[in-house]
C-alpha cells in the first residue's frame, strides 16, 4: 500500500482574491476542493503539510527591493557563488506577521489540531534567497497564528521536508495549492527529484498564468509525475 501525504502549497491571503497583494486569478476556487481532500470522513491522510511563503520585509523577491523595476519584471541577480541568475520580482507579499502571510482561515480550521503529522513548512525566510519549493523550507512546530521567527535563517542544505516525510514512511505526495506555475510546480519537481511518487490534483490549483500552469502540468508528467483531473482543472476563460 502506498502511504501518501497531502501537501497544500501557499494557500495564504496574499495569493487569494479578492484582495491578496499577489492574488492568483480564480485562486479562491480551489478552497472547496481542498476542503473535500481534507474531509476526515472521506480520507485518512497519515501526514498533512501546509507550506507558507514567509518573507522578511525587503525580501530579495520584492520589486520594492529593486527600484525602479516594476512587479512582474525580471532582474539579474548574483548568487553567493558569483553566478548571475534571473529572478522574477513580485509585489510585496506574505510578509512575516502580516495577515497576507496567514494561511486561509477555513483551511487552518480543518488542519487543527496542529502537531503530530500536521505540519507547517515555512519558506522564503532568508532575506537574500528566493525559495519556491516547500522542500526548501523549514518544518516548524508552528501553532495558529504565526509565530515570529528570525529574519535571517540560513537556507537549509538538506531538505527538512524530505527528512520528515521519510521518517513517517511516506512514499507518495498529493499536491494542491497556489500557484501552479511557481510554488506548486517547484514543489512537485523537488518531490520527484527526491523520489516520491508525485500526484497533482489539477482542480485544486490555479496558476498566476493559466498557460504557464498548463505547461507546468506537462513538465511534471514528462518528469514522471501524475496530474489528475486536468479536464476539470483550471478551465476558466
Ligand atoms: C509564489 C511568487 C512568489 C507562489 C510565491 O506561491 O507560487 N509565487 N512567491
Ligand atoms: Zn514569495
Amino acid at each position: 500500500m502506498p502511504k501518501a501525504a497531502v501537501i497544500i502549497v501557499d494557500v495564504q491571503y496574499d495569493f487569494l482574491p479578492p484582495d491578496g497583494s499577489l492574488a492568483v486569478p480564480h485562486g479562491d476556487e480551489i478552497l472547496p476542493v481542498i476542503e473535500g481532500l481534507l474531509d476526515r470522513s472521506k480520507w485518512d491522510w497519515p501526514v498533512i503539510v501546509a507550506s507558507q511563503d514567509y518573507h522578511p520585509k525587503e525580501h530579495i523577491s520584492f520589486a520594492s527591493s529593486h527600484p525602479p523595476h516594476d512587479p512582474f519584471s525580471k532582474v539579474q541577480l548574483t548568487d553567493a557563488n558569483g553566478k548571475i541568475y534571473e529572478q522574477t520580482i513580485w509585489p510585496d507579499h506574505c510578509v512575516q506577521g502580516t495577515r497576507g502571510a496567514e494561511i486561509e482561515k477555513g483551511l487552518r480550521g480543518q488542519l487543527k489540531p496542529w502537531g503530530v503529522r500536521v505540519k507547517v513548512v515555512r519558506k522564503g525566510t532568508n532575506i537574500g534567497i528566493e525559495a519556491y519549493s516547500a522542500f526548501e523550507g523549514y518544518v516548524t512546530e508552528a501553532t495558529d497564528p504565526a509565530e515570529p521567527i528570525s529574519d535571517h535563517e540560513p537556507q537549509p542544505t538538506e531538505s527538512p521536508l524530505t527528512k520528515y516525510l521519510r521518517s513517517e514512511g511516506i512514499d507518495t505526495v498529493v499536491i494542491v495549492g497556489l500557484a501552479t506555475d511557481f510554488c506548486v510546480s517547484a514543489t512537485a519537481r523537488s518531490a520527484i527529484s527526491a523520489s516520491f511518487e508525485t500526484i497533482l490534483v489539477a482542480p485544486g490549483m490555479r496558476g498566476i498564468s493559466q498557460d504557464d500552469g498548463k505547461k507546468a502540468w506537462d513538465e511534471i508528467e514528462r518528469l514522471g509525475g501524475t496530474v489528475v483531473g486536468k479536464e476539470s482543472g483550471d478551465d476558466w476563460e
